[in-house]
C-alpha cells in the first residue's frame, strides 16, 4: 500500500548544484505523471506527449508558456511499485547549469509537486518497504565514504549483508520464543523446552552478535577517521613530510623557519581508514612583539589546539641537527599524550639509516621511510581495535545490538536460576525488539526521522 496516497508528490534537484555534464530533477508520487504532462513535449512545433510506459527513456523538451523551451530533456519513467521509492517517479535529465535545474524543480512545483524534505525520497522508499532501514543508511555511508574500503563496505550493506543477518537472527530468535510460548499458553499439549537447548541457542546468538559487534571499532574508524597533527619545531620539516604523504604540494615549504602559520588539513586514505592529516606552524618561544611574530604566535596558538584534539601527534626533528633543546622542550609537553609517533626528518641529509624501534626516519625528499610511517599509523589506530570488518555498522544500530545482547544475558541468567519459562521469554522479546530497529521493523518515528534528516534533498 502507499502509505503517501494523496496530493503529496515531491520533487528536488538530485545531482550536485554546479556546472555539469547533466543534471537530474527528480519526482515522485501520484501526480508525477500529471505533473510532467503540463511542461514536456516531444516537439516544440506542437504540443505532443507520448504515451508514458514504464522503464522507457522518452526524449523532449522541458517548456514553459506557448511552448517556449527550457532545456531539451531526457526522461525517465519508472511506475509504482518498481521505482526506488515505491512510487510513480519520473527523472528529468537536462543539462547541467544550475539555472536550468533550479527552472525545472520550478516548474514542477508551479504545477503541483512540493519541495522534497532531507532524505525524503530515501524515507519513502523505507516507509513503502522497498529498503529496510540497515540499507537506507548504507547509502548515506556510500556517499559520505571518503575511502575504497568503507565505500565497498557500505555497498555490501546496501546489497542486504546486514538485513540478512539481522533477518538471521530474528528468525533463530523467533523460533525459540514460538517453541517457549506455545509451552506456556497450551501446557496440556506442548511439552517446554530444556532450559539447556534454550540456553545453548540464547549463547550461540549472543555469539553471533559479538561477532557483528567486533567489527565496530573497525567501522566507527573508517566512517569518522582519525586526526593526525604533525608537529615540531620550525624547519624540522614538517610541511615536506605533509606534502610526502598526501603524494601532493599542498603546503609552502622553505628553509626560512616559521613558514607555516596557519593550519592546514587534508584527508589521505591510510589502507581503508580516511586520516585527516594536519601540517602545524612550527612551535617555539615567541619572544618579542614585533607583527611578524605576532601572526606566528597566532599560528602557534592554533598548533596548540590541534595537538588537543588530534588523535595521533607525529612529533618531528630533524635528524641532521640532532635533538635540539627546542626539540625536547616540544617533546617535553606532549610526552604523555597517547598516541605519539616519533619520526626522525630529512635522513639524506643526516646519512643515518639504522633503525632504532622508537623512531621512525624518513626523507621526505627522497621519499624514504614514508610507508613505515603509514604502517606505524595504522597500527596506532588499530591498536584498540580487533580490525575485524566483515560487518560494517553505524552507532545506531552497534547501540541496538548492545541492547539485544543486552536482554539476551539477562535472559541466559533467568534460565540459568530454572525461571518460568515465560518470564524469560520476556526478556527474548526485547532482544528481538532490539534486533527489529536496526532494519527498521519496529523503529519510533522519531528514530526515523532523525536517520532520514542526515540526506540531502533529492536523496
Ligand atoms: N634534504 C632534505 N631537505 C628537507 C627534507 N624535508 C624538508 N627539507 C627542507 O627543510 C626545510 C624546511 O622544510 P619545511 O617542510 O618547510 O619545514 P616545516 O617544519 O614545515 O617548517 P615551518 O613551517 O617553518 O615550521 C626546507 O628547505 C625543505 O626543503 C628532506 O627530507 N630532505
Ligand atoms: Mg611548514
Amino acid at each position: 500500500m502507499n502509505i503517501y496516497a494523496g496530493n503529496n508528490t515531491i520533487a528536488a534537484i538530485a545531482t550536485p548544484l554546479g556546472v555539469g555534464g547533466v543534471g537530474v530533477i527528480r519526482i515522485s508520487g501520484n501526480d508525477s505523471e500529471e505533473i510532467i504532462k503540463k511542461i514536456f513535449s516531444s516537439t516544440l512545433k506542437e504540443r505532443k506527449l507520448p504515451e508514458f510506459k514504464p522503464n522507457r527513456v522518452y526524449y523532449g523538451w522541458i517548456y514553459e508558456n506557448n511552448l517556449h523551451p527550457v532545456d531539451e530533456v531526457i526522461l525517465l519513467y519508472f511506475k509504482a511499485p518498481k521505482s526506488f521509492t515505491g512510487e510513480n517517479i519520473f527523472e528529468i535529465q537536462c543539462h547541467g547549469g544550475v539555472n536550468i535545474v533550479q527552472k525545472i524543480l520550478k516548474l514542477c512545483i508551479d504545477n503541483g509537486a512540493r519541495l522534497a524534505e532531507q532524505g525524503e525520497f530515501s524515507k519513502r522508499a523505507f516507509m513503502n518497504g522497498k529498503i529496510d532501514l540497515s540499507r537506507a543508511e548504507s547509502i548515506l555511508d556510500l556517499i559520505h565514504s571518503k575511502t575504497d574500503t568503507f565505500s565497498k563496505l557500505s555497498a555490501l550493506n546496501l546489497s542486504g549483508r546486514l538485513a540478512e543477518k539481522i533477518y538471521f537472527l530474528r528468525t533463530e530468535l523467533i523460533n525459540l520464543l514460538s517453541l517457549i510460548i506455545a509451552a506456556v499458553d497450551f501446557p496440556e499439549e506442548v511439552d517446554e523446552p530444556e532450559y539447556n537447548y534454550i540456553n545453548d541457542k540464547i549463547l550461540s546468538l549472543i555469539n553471533e552478535i559479538e561477532g557483528i559487534l567486533n567489527g565496530a571499532t573497525a567501522s566507527n574508524l573508517m566512517r569518522n577517521g582519525v586526526k593526525a597533527a604533525i608537529v615540531g619545531k620550525p624547519n624540522a620539516g614538517k610541511s615536506s613530510l605533509f606534502n610526502a604523504l598526501l603524494d601532493v604540494q599542498r603546503a609552502i615549504v622553505t628553509d626560512i623557519p616559521g613558514t607555516t602559520r596557519d593550519i592546514i588539513q587534508e584527508s589521505v586514505d591510510i589502507e581503508g581508514i580516511p586520516l585527516t592529516l594536519i601540517d602545524t606552524a612550527g612551535l617555539r618561544e615567541i619572544k618579542s612583539e614585533s607583527d611578524n611574530n605576532y601572526i606566528e604566535a597566532l599560528g602557534i596558538n592554533l598548533t596548540n589546539e590541534a595537538i588537543k584534539t588530534a588523535d595521533i601527534i607525529i612529533y618531528i626533528y630533524d635528524l641532521a641537527k640532532g635533538l635540539t633543546e627546542e626539540d625536547n622542550k616540544i617533546l617535553e609537553s606532549i610526552k604523555n599524550r597517547k598516541n605519539l609517533l616519533k619520526v626522525g626528518s630529512k635522513l639524506d641529509l643526516a646519512q643515518d639509516f639504522s633503525s632504532g624501534a622508537e623512531l621512525i626516519k624518513v626523507s621526505s625528499k627522497e621519499k624514504i621511510g614514508l610507508n613505515e610511517l603509514k604502517q606505524a599509523v595504522k597500527s596506532v589506530i588499530l591498536s584498540d581495535s580487533t580490525g575485524n570488518d566483515e560487518f560494517c555498522t553505524n552507532l545506531r544500530q552497534q547501540e541496538c545490538l548492545k541492547n539485544s545482547k543486552k536482554s539476551l544475558l539477562k535472559a541466559v541468567e533467568a534460565c540459568n536460576r530454572n525461571e518460568h519459562q515465560d518470564l524469560i521469554s520476556i526478556d527474548l522479546k526485547s532482544a528481538l525488539i532490539s534486533l527489529g530497529e536496526i532494519t527498521g521493523e519496529v523503529v519510533s518515528d522519531e528514530i526515523i526521522n532523525n536517520i532520514f534528516s542526515n540526506f540531502c534533498i533529492g536523496k
